[in-house]
């Protein structure tokens, strides 16, 4: 951390913190993380995130607090999570755009959009980050404070199995569960857990997988969700799941949203392929194995679009990978 970030965030008092849209593990659990340990250097402090938090995450401490819309004076705005400034959705109020932002995240894809850039693509998380950051600023660790960032760290390494797993990660995760977090709680709570619509909704899209070349895909139309009995089911579960088929190398789920105008894509990749640069082409972002972009366009034109441009990127990777 440098000493501009540093000065930046003792000289501000008034503080608000916004994580991504549709948040997950790590974008919650750095946003409230964060926000305690803020509160112990005596801030006044705003958590905000644009979707509500979901269920499953609701053991978080402090996760009450959070808000859709922030109101209020603020001296400095701290965008968690988020490979650009789109990412806070409508938490990002106009009124805010004039004061200093400090970005913090380890996306691959991030585009250093803030006055200040705490981007560490080494970190597995951006709660990795929070940790360096607290323990650059000799802020003692709670239980609170520990349970929130080890639940970012668990849920972004999928329960340390990612290849962004370092044993900075494993010792990190060390210091937090001897600070009162706890992993079989976490790991309960986040990994091994969904809830029944998701299980039925994964029923109705398994079947119409494919497999095209070692890429293998399947699609979540909105006559699915409804069929579920839950019209806003995550289904990033999916893409995971359907990664683990020995023929493929590449998954991705293509899930229709706004009455069938736009089609959220994921990408993951086994190690040594990259899906970040198609997300990137297409104005999403990510990580090298697991990436996403939501796409204008009916679920036909957006698969055809989008698989062709995959295509073209694996067989592009494998040339180079046959040069080197
Ligand atoms: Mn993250």
């Amino acid at each position: 951390m440098d000493t501009a970030i540093r000065d930046i965030l003792q000289r501000s008092q008034r503080i608000l913190a916004i994580c991504h849209v549709n948040p997950d593990g790590d974008a919650l659990g750095s946003l409230l993380g964060f926000g305690w340990a803020l509160k112990e250097m005596g801030k006044e402090t705003a958590l905000a995130c644009a979707d509500p938090v979901p269920p499953f995450y609701q053991y978080l401490p402090g996760h009450e607090e959070i808000v859709q819309q922030p109101v209020g004076e603020f001296d400095l705005v701290v965008s968690l999570d988020c490979s650009d400034a789109q990412r806070m959705g409508d938490s990002y109020r106009d009124e805010y755009r004039r004061l200093p932002l400090l970005n913090v995240d380890h996306h691959v894809t991030n585009l250093r959009f803030g006055t200040f850039n705490l981007v560490d693509l080494e970190a597995a998380s951006t709660a990795e980050i929070i940790f360096l950051m607290l323990d650059e600023l000799a802020l003692p660790l709670d239980p609170p404070i520990a349970q929130c960032l080890l639940t970012g760290i668990v849920t972004d390494t999928r329960g340390f199995r990612t290849a962004s797993c370092t044993p900075r990660v494993l010792s990190i995760a060390n210091r937090l569960m001897a600070a009162g977090a706890s992993l079989p709680e976490i790991v309960s709570r986040t990994l091994d857990r969904r809830p029944l619509a998701a299980i039925r909704l994964w029923a109705q899209a398994l079947p119409g997988a494919q497999l095209r070349g070692r890429v293998l895909w399947t699609e979540v139309t909105e006559a699915m969700r409804a069929a579920t009995g839950l019209a806003t089911v995550d289904d990033s579960g999916l893409v995971n799941f359907l990664l683990t088929a020995e023929e493929a190398d590449v998954a991705v789920v293509f899930s229709e949203k706004n009455g069938g105008q736009e089609v959220e894509v994921g990408f993951r990749a086994r190690p040594g392929w990259d899906v970040a640069q198609v997300a990137l082409a297409l104005g999403g972002g990510g990580h090298m194995l697991a990436s996403g972009v939501t796409v204008r366009g009916t679920l036909p034109e957006v698969r055809e679009r989008v698989l062709a441009l995959l295509d073209e990127s694996l067989a592009a990777q494998e040339r180079a990978h046959r040069i080197t």
